[in-house]
């Protein structure tokens, strides 16, 4: 195991001292590590391509790289900027990629998602023509800075690979624990459970949202509507959700996260052109990435109200405790969609969550 304060300190030693990513539960001690150290300028992202870019513009205005870490699920939403703008071919950008590396054929199998990323992540990352090191103890950190010096060198993204478990697991001791002011995102999912119509499908986003629904769901043995569990593609869930509600007149009920919906937030304009009276689209908004570790969003800054109003959503309801939430829940099921409920909720969840299997069952049923 390595201490989060190892790989810092090789990325200082090496004049890296600007960070951006989108977090993963794998490098969550690194991440908090960079939050707790004011040499770092640490800028959290919203997508891994965005990352990507926020690299290349700091080496534009610098001449020095940046580290960019994010999840192996992530690389998808990186390669167009790696490719198109940093590759060695085209403007040549040297950047440092830290990933976490679900789904490592050397690492039991958790999801089928993972597996399938797992497995072509060493392939993805060969044909993007970048070197790469896997850290798995404190010794590989000094591969980690051969390739920094590479990376400046030949001017060109280098990455390493880091697997479950090879950071040193230290609670995040700046975290406070709130008292619970909000609801909690199980609470509302069961109760959104006992309202729906037989008809009814429900789309959930990635991470607690759909384990705890599909927890719930099976607990306690619910057979009314049919749920489609978004376990990997995060940020999508809303336009998976268009995408049916388009060819159906049944009532879909997308379930979004904070994180996942700014991840890809330019496509809720297509909400205006789709106009579909059956979507309702509830946001459980707890202003932080908590199925990864807890590493905040700007999402409680931000004004949905005045947001999904200019994106073409009729209606805007909102929900802070038991009582509002109680009366505009029946308000929004009621109402001709497109239709938007920001819930503010509390971080935690069910404890022992399952995962989500079987999934081309699920999708038949659905
Ligand atoms: C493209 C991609 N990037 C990162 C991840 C890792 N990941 C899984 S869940 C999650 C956090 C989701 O945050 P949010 O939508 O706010 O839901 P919460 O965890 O707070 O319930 C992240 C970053 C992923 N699965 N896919």
């Amino acid at each position: 195991m390595i201490a989060a304060k190892n790989f810092s300190n090789t990325l200082l030693k090496e004049n890296i001292n600007f960070i951006t990513g989108v977090p993963d539960s794998v490098l969550k001690n690194m991440i908090f590590s960079f939050d707790k150290n004011k040499k770092f300028k640490h800028m959290p992202a919203n997508n891994e391509g965005t990352a990507v870019a926020l690299a290349i513009g700091h080496n534009l205005s610098t001449k020095k790289m940046a580290a960019v870490y994010f999840q192996n699920s992530g690389l998808g939403n990186a390669i167009n900027p790696l490719i198109s703008i940093a590759h060695q071919k085209v403007y040549s950008i040297p950047m440092v990629l830290i990933i976490g590396w679900r789904g490592s054929p050397n690492k039991p199998v958790d999801e089928p998602q993972h597996s399938v990323k797992g497995k072509i992540t060493k392939q993805i990352l060969k044909l993007l023509n970048i070197k790469y090191c896997i850290i798995r103890k404190k010794k590989d950190l000094n591969k980690l800075k051969d390739l920094i010096k590479l990376s400046k060198k030949n001017k060109k993204p280098v990455a390493c690979l880091v697997e479950k478990g090879t950071l040193e697991n230290q609670s995040n001791k700046n975290k406070k624990k709130s008292k619970k002011k909000y609801l909690l995102r199980h609470e509302i999912i069961l109760d959104l459970l006992n309202k729906i119509k037989p008809s009814t499908k429900i789309i959930s986003t990635t991470g607690y949202t759909s384990r705890e629904l599909y927890q719930l769901r099976n607990t306690y043995n619910i057979s009314k509507g049919s749920d489609f569990y978004m376990v990997g593609g995060m940020g999508h869930s809303a336009m998976v959700s268009v995408g049916v509600a388009l060819s159906t007149r049944n009532e879909i009920i997308c379930l979004d996260g904070d994180g996942s919906i700014l991840m890809h937030l330019g496509s809720l304009s297509l909400i205006r052109g789709s106009n579909n009276k059956n979507f309702k689209h509830i946001l459980l908004n707890n202003s932080s990435h908590e199925s990864v570790g807890g590493q905040k969003t700007p999402a409680n800054k931000i004004n949905f109200k005045l947001l999904t109003s200019s994106l073409g959503y009729k209606n805007y309801f909102f929900a802070s405790n038991k009582k509002n939430y109680n009366t505009n829940i029946n308000k929004f099921l009621k109402s001709k969609g497109p239709s938007f409920f920001e819930i503010r909720i509390e971080e935690g969840s069910i404890k022992n969550l399952l995962r989500p299997n079987n999934l081309k069952k699920i999708k038949n049923k659905f």
